[in-house]
């Protein structure tokens, strides 16, 4: 069994399940320090395709290309792609059978339309990310997308770790209680109630956080010495289509299991 009972409840319930990567052998710790310095070193090369913090509009975030840190990366795109070892993790085999017991009926499938990146969060230039559900992103024939978000350097509330409401996937959420960015409208009345439920997660290096797409999540800027480094692909099940014409079949997804 690649996840106990316990585990797969806890991940129904709440919308979402922390693992250790190294301890449960999904990967040794070589692999790891090799992800992690793939990661530095694609930073600091900056290749395309990536999304700049400026291109986000969000709060902090510089707001030009001009501005002091108007350079800055936010997401490393393609990130299947970029990285033998990155690659690697993508189509891991312990966690592709996780995903297997979390949904998979028909097959576990990368997709590579959003996510699909190394996430960085500068400790000069970072924004803040209100909360929101990652389903805004994609467009299914059903709203069942697991991330699968690998900390590649220790994540806590000092450098902008993510929130979550646990549960939250479950909950109905009518389109008003959003702003026109799909953002969780803070305003509303009926928010402040969920999000007095949220918790800060704490990642260590190694440690994976897998999440459903409609748990509702948010962060904070970096405010610590360091870049944060993060992996996170996204899979659904192979009977799980992507809408036609939608942006989320522009790129077929990768099959991992038939
Ligand atoms: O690290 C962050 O700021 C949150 C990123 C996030 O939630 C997203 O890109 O969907």
């Amino acid at each position: 069994m690649p996840l106990t009972p316990d585990e797969i409840a806890h991940f129904e319930t709440q919308g979402y399940l922390i693992l250790n990567a190294t301890e449960r052998g999904f990967i040794d710790a070589a692999q790891l320090m090799r992800m992690q310095q793939a990661a530095e070193q694609q930073l600091a090369e900056a290749r395309q395709p990536l999304e700049l913090e400026t291109s986000t509009g969000y709060p902090s975030a510089p707001d030009s290309l001009q501005a002091p840190g108007g350079d800055t990366v936010r997401r490393l795109l393609g990130a299947h792609g970029r990285h033998r070892s990155w690659q690697a993790w993508a189509t891991n085999k312990a966690v592709v059978q996780c995903l297997g017991a979390l949904f998979g009926a028909d097959g576990v499938v990368l997709n590579r339309v959003h996510h699909n990146c190394l996430m960085t969060k500068n400790p000069r230039f970072s924004s803040a990310t209100g909360w929101h559900q990652d389903i805004r992103y994609w467009a299914f024939e059903a709203p069942e997308l697991v991330s699968v978000w690998l900390a590649l350097g220790n994540e806590h509330s000092n450098n902008g770790a993510l929130r979550v409401v646990p549960g939250s996937h479950r909950v109905q959420l009518d389109a008003e209680r959003f702003d026109d960015r799909l953002f969780l409208d803070p305003d509303h009345p009926q928010n402040a109630t969920l999000l007095a439920q949220a918790v800060d997660l704490t990642l260590a290096a190694g440690e994976v956080l897998f999440f459903h797409c409609k748990l509702l999540h948010s962060a904070a800027p970096n405010h610590s010495g360091q870049t944060k480094y993060s992996l996170v692909y996204t899979y659904h099940d192979g009977g799980n289509a992507p809408l036609p014409g939608s942006r989320s079949a522009a790129l077929s997804g990768i099959a991992l299991t038939g």
